[in-house]
């Protein structure tokens, strides 16, 4: 791939790769006429344009909590085209918690689906701003976009991701994952977060191939979506959704080449069982959005269950023990690493960042692995308890500081349950007053905390098991519920 120059700006990287094919599709919408990416340079320079007249400069933030459309890509191209730092925002998020994201991030603009309407007409009319068709320049370490992520007990966090993570990422996977512009991209994720929008968009980009844009995934229309494709990228329930659709099989993969899966552990049951169907190995990738990915298995090469494979490009990966020492081959501990992909750090909050990184430079993941004599990673959880449901992050901790203010709940306790559908479902146990009404529980979380953090399950109970120190035993509780979804 050709060397890149600093100060280029990564919306001019993306676009040098499709200049030769600009009026091939690049967003088939289903709903509405498909977009070339000749379309997208304009529409993107024309809001470009919107934004600037706005009153957006270099390094604003603009938030955006937006619905998944051709508009909101548009938005997020022409940000980088301004230099302004892009900060999406899961469109499940309750008032109480954006008020939280804005406060923080202090943004320019905030763009919600009526804003992004109105700019999308004022882009549109004749007599709209002038498009912005120069490109602001960028250096490698500017910010592109800011993306948040919690800590075990902290706040959300907003994590800087740079001109130079974004498109040494891009690169990197567009090259491992042999993208060519002949492919035909499978996307139903959402694009709130790095899976659906760098590393989905950013390959799709960099190859100049289509996209089958699908608003969300739904199982039937994904399949149908599959026919004359040839990639899709997916969190694990993507699949386990696909082998619950009862007759689904080769005959639907026939023009696919590769299934990726990645933002939570693929079992090895799933990915046997879509192998068996489909006869497709799922190539399982490893990421944080700290990070974007970090590892993957290799398109040629073997791809093994349960492990989720080789450090990318120029990254480099390690397995430390509790004192910070190397571990040995195949000896668990925490996850670090190194390379051009990792972040930039926590806007505002240095003691945090640095809380997070080696003085030499690795990141800490807090995720738990191995790496074999081949240098082949495989995960073995997290250090923290935190539950990934469906490829979304849920901090037990933020959930039980609500449960907690309930009056008659004494304390609570927030746990993953593994989930045939979501991998880990919420289950809260709480300590009560007698005759507490669990009602009360729903009440209380609606409008302070987006539905998909809400308890699959709650129950009431007369103690939580407890060690020597007092602490609340988390895997004693998982223990006692492991079935309960099975
Ligand atoms: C929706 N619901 C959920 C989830 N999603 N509950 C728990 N976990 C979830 N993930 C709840 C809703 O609140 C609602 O509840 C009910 O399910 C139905 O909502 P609906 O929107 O219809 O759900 P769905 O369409 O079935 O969505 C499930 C999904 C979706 C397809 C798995 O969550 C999804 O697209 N997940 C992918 C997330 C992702 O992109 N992760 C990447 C981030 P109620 O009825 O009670 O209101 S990680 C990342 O980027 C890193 C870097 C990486 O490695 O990739
Ligand atoms: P987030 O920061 O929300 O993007 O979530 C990142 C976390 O998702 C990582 O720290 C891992 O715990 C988890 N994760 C991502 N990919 C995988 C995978 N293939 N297998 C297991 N966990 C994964």
């Amino acid at each position: 791939m050709a060397a890149v120059s600093v100060g280029e700006n990564l919306y001019t990287t993306l676009r040098n790769a499709w200049t030769s094919g600009t009026d091939s599709v690049f967003l088939d919408v289903q709903d509405g006429p498909a977009i070339t990416f000749a379309d997208i340079d304009r529409s993107s320079a024309r809001l470009a344009g919107v934004l600037r007249e706005s009153g957006v400069a270099v390094g604003d933030r603009v938030v955006v909590q937006v619905p998944k459309s051709a508009s909101a890509v548009g938005l997020y191209l022409a940000c980088l085209r301004i230099g302004a730092v892009y900060v999406p925002l899961n469109e499940a998020y309750t008032e109480a918690e954006v008020a939280y994201f804005l406060d923080d991030a202090q943004p320019k603009l905030t763009v919600d689906a009526q804003v992004l309407g109105a700019l999308v007409a004022r882009a549109d009319s004749a007599d709209s701003a002038d498009p912005l068709t120069n490109v602001e320049p960028r250096a490698d370490d500017d910010v592109a976009a800011m993306l948040y992520t919690s800590g075990t007990t902290g706040k959300p966090k907003g994590a800087m991701l740079t001109t130079a993570n974004l498109r040494s990422n891009a690169q990197s996977l567009t090259d491992i994952w042999g993208f060519r512009n002949d492919d035909v991209l499978v996307h139903a994720l959402p694009i709130f977060h790095v899976h659906g929008l760098f590393i989905a968009l950013h390959c799709a980009m960099l190859s100049a191939c289509e996209v089958r844009f699908l608003p969300r995934f739904d199982a039937d229309a994904v399949r149908s979506a599959l026919h004359g494709a040839t990639v899709m990228m997916g969190v694990p329930t993507f699949y386990s959704r696909l082998l619950a659709l009862e007759d689904f099989g080769a005959a639907d993969c026939a023009s696919m080449r590769l299934f990726i899966s990645g933002s939570a552990p693929l079992t090895e049951t799933a990915h046997r069982a879509f192998e068996h169907r489909t006869g497709h190995r799922i190539l399982e990738r490893y990421g944080m959005t700290e990070t974007g990915m970090i590892t993957s298995n290799p398109l040629h090469g073997e791809r093994i269950a349960g492990t989720v494979g080789f450090p990318l490009p120029d990254v480099h990966i390690r397995v430390v023990d509790d004192a910070g020492m190397p571990c040995h081959v195949g000896a668990v501990g925490v996850v670090e690493v190194r390379g051009p992909n990792v972040f930039a750090g926590y806007r505002g909050m240095p003691d945090k960042t640095s809380a997070s990184f080696r003085d030499d430079g690795y990141f800490i993941t807090g995720d738990l692995g191995s790496v074999d004599v081949d240098g082949r990673l495989t995960l073995s959880g997290r250090g923290t308890d935190l539950i990934i449901s469906g490829g979304l992050n849920i901090y037990p901790k933020e959930i039980e500081l609500l449960l907690d203010e309930i009056d008659g709940v004494v304390e609570s306790a927030v746990i993953g349950v593994p989930h045939p559908d979501l991998g880990d479902a919420v289950v809260a146990v709480l300590v009560a007053a007698e005759g507490f009404d669990l009602a009360a529980v729903s009440v209380a979380l609606d409008g302070r905390l987006a539905r998909f953090k809400h308890p699959k399950h709650v129950e009431v109970v007369r103690d939580l098991p407890r060690n020597a120190m007092g602490k609340v035993e988390k895997a004693a509780l998982r223990r006692q519920h492991e079935q309960r979804f099975s």
